[in-house]
C-alpha cells in the first residue's frame, strides 16, 4: 500500500484553503464540496490520473469530469496547483466577467476542463459517452503490439447527480456495456441544498450500482488517503465492470461551525469562519497562500505528464511505421476533419410524385455517409426501426464488440443526448442520436449543453408532425420546432423531400455545432426541380423553388411536408392569375447567416403578402410574414386519426392555402 505523508496531507489542505479563498474573494460560490472531497481529488490528480498539464489535449489522457459542477473551485484549484494554464490571478477572478474561472466549469473556456457541468447528472452521463468513445477507438485502432488508446474516465459526482434520473439511465447502460475503464467517485456527504439527504434520498446507493452491474467500493473515511488510493486502484484493476466508489465525506470539512451542514454548500464561509477553519488546518491566514513545498510537489504533474506523453508518442511512432493507413485515419479523426469527397456518394433521388418519407430517405443517406465516414457512430432510443438509423452491415456496440457503430441506447433519450455529447467531447467521433421529435423534450438539457459547448452531434428526429397520424396528440409534435429553434447555436433543418434530406445531412456533417434533422414519418413527393428550373439550396437555409417571376403577387414560405402543399397551391393560384413564389425554408439558422442581398433575393421586401405554412405552432413565424402576412400553423394539440384526415381538419391542404391567399390579397 502506498504511504502517504504529512506533505500529502498538506497538499490536501492546500486545495481546501485555495477553494475557500477563491469563493470568499468572489463573494459567491460553493466551498463545502471542494473542502469535503479534496482528499479523493488529490489522490486521483496527484498520483493516479495520467494527465499532462502542459498539453490538456493529449489524446490518450485520462478524462476527469467534475459532474458536481458547483464544486468548480475544486477543479480550478487542482488545475492551478497541477500546473495547467490557469494562474492564481485567474482564481482571484473567480466568477467575474471575462475570467477563465466561470461559476461552473465551461468546456472550451478553461484549459483542462473536459466538459461543461453544472446541470447535475449531465457530467456523469458525459463520462459514460467518453468511456464508450475510448472503447470504440481502442477497438478500431489498437494493434496487439501498439496501443494508441487506453485511458480511464473518472467522474466525481455528488448526491444531486445521483438523484437526477439521467444518471440512472446512463449508469444502467454503462453496466450493460461493461465499461470497465469508467470510474465514479461519489462524494457521499449526506447533504444537499435543503439539508440532509434523508429528506428525499434514502435508497442504498451502493446496492443500486451493484444492481446495474458495477463494481462497488466503500471508503468509510473520506480523509483516508491510503484507503482512497486502494479503492481507485481496485477500480482500475477491474476491467470488466465500471466502478462506483462511495467515499464518505463531510461537506465543509474543517469548518467548526459549518462542517456537515447545508450552510457549507453554496455561500462563502465568511472571514471569521475562514479564520477558524485555517486554524484547524494549521494554515497561515494569508489568502491564496500556497506553501513552496506544496507547489513543488503538485507540479511534479508536469514532468509526469510529459513522461506519459513521451511514452505515448513513442508508441505512436511505432504505430505510424507499422500502420501508415490507420495512422492517417487516426490523425484525421482526432483532428475532426472529414475525408475528401466524403459527400460524393450521397444518393440522389429522382423526381417522384409519390415519393418517400424523409426518414426513409435519411436511412438511405446515412448508409452512404457511414460508408464514407468511418467515425460516424450512433443509434436511437429504442426506435431504430422507425427512425431508420441503423448502419447496415455494422454490428451493435457491445461488450463483445466495441468496434461496432450501431449504438443501442435503450429507452433513454436523456442519457442518449448526454452520452453523445461525451463521445463528441472525447474526440475522434461524430455521434448521432435518434428518436421521435416529440421526445426531444426528454433530452433537451443535453441538447442545450451540446449547443453551449458547440459540439458536433447530430439529432435525427422523426415523426415530425401530426403527419404521424394515429398515435395521436401524445406523439404529435406541435411546439417542438419552435422550442428547438430558440436554442442558440442549434441548427434545425426540416427538409421538404428526399433530396433536401441529403443536403440536410451534408449540412449536418459540416456546419459547426449540433444539428437537428427533422424528418417525416409519412411519404412526401420528391420535388421535380427541373419543372421549376430551380436547384435545391438547403445549405443556404432557404431558397425559392417556384420563383413566380420577379414580382410575384405573394410568397408562400413552407418547411418540410408543407412545401409540396405550397407548390400545389401555387399551381392552383396561377389558374386564378395569381403568381406565387414558393420558398422552401428548411433552416432558419442557416438562412439567417446569409447575406442581406441573398435574403432579399429570396424574400423581397417589396412583396408584402406572405403566408408561412408549417404544421406546428406559429410562434416565431412573424419574422418572415412581416406585418401584412399570415401564418398557417397549429396552436393546439393534435388528435388521433389517419394523417390525411388530420391534415384536412387542421387546414393543411393546398385548397386551404389557396383560400388563405385569395383572402389575404383581398380578391
Ligand atoms: C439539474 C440541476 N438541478 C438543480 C441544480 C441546483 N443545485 C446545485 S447544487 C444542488 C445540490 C446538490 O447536492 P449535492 O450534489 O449533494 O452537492 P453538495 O451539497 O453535497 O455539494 C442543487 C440542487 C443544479 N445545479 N442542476
Ligand atoms: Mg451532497
Amino acid at each position: 500500500m502506498v504511504q502517504y505523508t504529512e506533505l500529502d496531507q498538506k497538499c490536501v489542505n492546500a486545495i481546501r484553503a485555495l477553494a475557500m479563498d477563491t469563493v470568499e474573494k468572489a463573494k459567491s460560490g460553493h466551498p463545502g464540496m471542494p473542502m469535503g472531497s479534496a482528499a479523493m481529488a488529490y489522490v486521483l490528480w496527484a498520483r493516479l490520473m495520467r494527465h499532462s498539464p502542459q498539453n490538456p489535449d493529449w489524446p490518450d489522457r485520462d478524462r476527469f469530469v467534475l459532474s458536481a459542477g458547483h464544486g468548480s473551485a475544486l477543479l480550478y484549484s487542482l488545475l492551478h496547483l497541477s500546473g495547467y494554464e490557469l494562474k492564481l490571478d485567474d482564481l482571484k477572478q473567480f466568477r467575474q466577467w471575462g475570467s477563465k474561472t466561470p461559476g461552473h466549469p465551461e468546456y472550451g473556456h478553461t484549459p483542462g476542463v473536459e466538459t461543461t457541468t453544472g446541470p447535475l447528472g449531465q457530467g456523469l452521463a458525459n463520462a459514460v459517452g467518453m468511456a464508450m468513445a475510448e472503447r470504440f477507438l481502442a477497438a478500431k485502432f489498437n494493434k496487439p503490439e501498439h496501443e494508441l488508446v487506453n485511458h480511464y474516465t473518472y467522474a466525481l459526482v455528488g448526491d444531486g447527480c445521483l438523484m437526477e434520473g439521467v444518471t440512472h439511465e446512463a449508469a444502467s447502460l454503462a453496466g450493460t456495456l461493461k465499461l470497465g475503464k469508467l470510474i465514479r467517485l461519489y462524494d457521499d456527504n449526506h447533504i444537499s441544498i435543503e439539508g440532509s439527504t434523508d429528506l428525499a434520498f434514502t435508497e442504498d446507493r451502493v446496492k443500486r450500482f451493484e444492481a446495474y452491474g458495477w463494481q462497488t467500493i466503500v471508503v468509510e473515511d473520506g480523509n483516508d488517503l491510503a484507503a482512497i488510493d486502494a479503492a481507485i486502484c481496485a477500480a482500475q484493476a477491474d476491467q470488466e465492470r465500471p466502478s462506483f466508489i462511495a467515499v464518505r465525506t463531510e461537506i465543509g470539512y474543517g469548518s467548526p461551525n459549518k462542517q456537515g451542514k447545508a450552510s457549507a454548500h453554496g455561500e462563502p464561509l465568511g472571514a471569521d469562519e475562514i479564520k477558524l477553519t485555517k486554524q484547524f488546518y494549521a494554515w497561515p491566514e494569508e489568502p491564496f497562500h500556497i506553501p513552496e513545498d506544496v507547489l513543488t510537489h503538485f507540479r511534479q504533474a508536469l514532468a509526469k505528464g510529459k513522461e506519459c506523453e513521451k511514452q505515448w508518442l513513442e508508441a505512436f511512432s511505432g504505430y505510424e511505421k507499422a500502420y501508415p493507413a490507420e495512422t492517417e485515419l487516426w490523425s484525421r479523426v482526432i483532428a475532426g476533419t472529414l475525408p475528401v469527397d466524403w459527400d460524393q456518394t450521397l444518393p440522389e433521388f429522382p423526381a417522384d410524385p409519390k415519393g418517400t418519407a424523409t426518414r426513409s430517405a435519411s436511412g438511405d443517406i446515412l448508409q452512404a455517409v457511414a460508408a464514407a465516414v468511418p467515425n460516424l457512430i450512433g443509434g436511437s432510443a429504442d426506435l431504430a426501426p422507425s427512425t431508420k438509423t441503423l448502419i447496415k452491415g455494422e454490428g451493435d456496440f457491445s461488450a463483445a464488440n466495441y468496434g461496432a457503430r450501431n449504438l443501442r441506447f435503450g429507452v433513454r433519450e436523456h442519457a442518449m443526448g448526454s452520452i453523445i455529447n461525451g463521445m463528441a467531447l472525447h474526440g475522434g467521433l461524430i455521434p448521432y442520436g435518434a428518436t421521435f421529435l416529440v421526445f426531444a423534450d426528454y433530452m433537451r438539457p443535453a441538447i442545450r449543453l451540446a449547443a453551449l459547448m458547440r459540439q458536433k452531434v447530430i439529432y435525427v428526429f422523426t415523426h415530425d408532425s401530426i403527419g404521424l397520424g394515429e398515435d395521436g396528440p401524445t406523439h404529435q409534435p406541435i411546439e417542438h420546432l419552435a422550442s428547438l429553434r430558440i436554442i442558440p447555436g442549434l441548427t434545425v433543418i426540416r427538409p421538404a423531400d428526399a433530396n433536401e434530406t441529403a443536403a440536410a445531412w451534408k449540412a449536418a456533417m459540416t456546419v459547426p455545432g449540433p444539428v437537428a434533422l427533422i424528418l417525416t414519418r409519412q411519404n412526401l413527393p420528391t420535388i421535380d426541380h427541373s419543372r421549376y428550373h430551380s436547384a435545391g439550396d438547403v445549405s443556404r437555409g432557404g431558397y425559392a423553388i417556384e420563383r413566380g417571376g420577379d414580382q410575384p403577387d405573394l410568397i408562400l414560405i413552407a418547411t418540410g411536408s408543407e412545401v409540396s402543399l405550397a407548390l400545389d397551391a401555387a399551381d392552383q393560384l396561377l389558374k386564378q392569375k395569381i403568381t406565387a413564389r414558393v420558398v422552401s425554408l428548411p433552416s432558419w439558422e442557416l438562412f439567417e447567416q446569409q447575406s442581406v442581398e441573398y435574403k432579399e433575393s429570396i424574400l423581397p421586401a417589396a412583396v408584402k403578402p406572405r403566408i408561412t405554412i408549417e404544421a406546428g405552432v406559429t410562434m416565431g413565424w412573424s419574422r418572415y410574414t412581416g406585418e401584412c402576412g399570415i401564418s398557417l400553423g397549429i396552436n393546439q394539440f393534435g388528435a388521433s386519426a389517419p394523417a390525411e384526415v388530420l391534415f384536412e381538419k387542421f387546414g393543411f391542404t393546398a385548397k386551404a392555402i389557396v383560400e388563405a391567399a385569395v383572402k389575404l390579397l383581398g380578391k
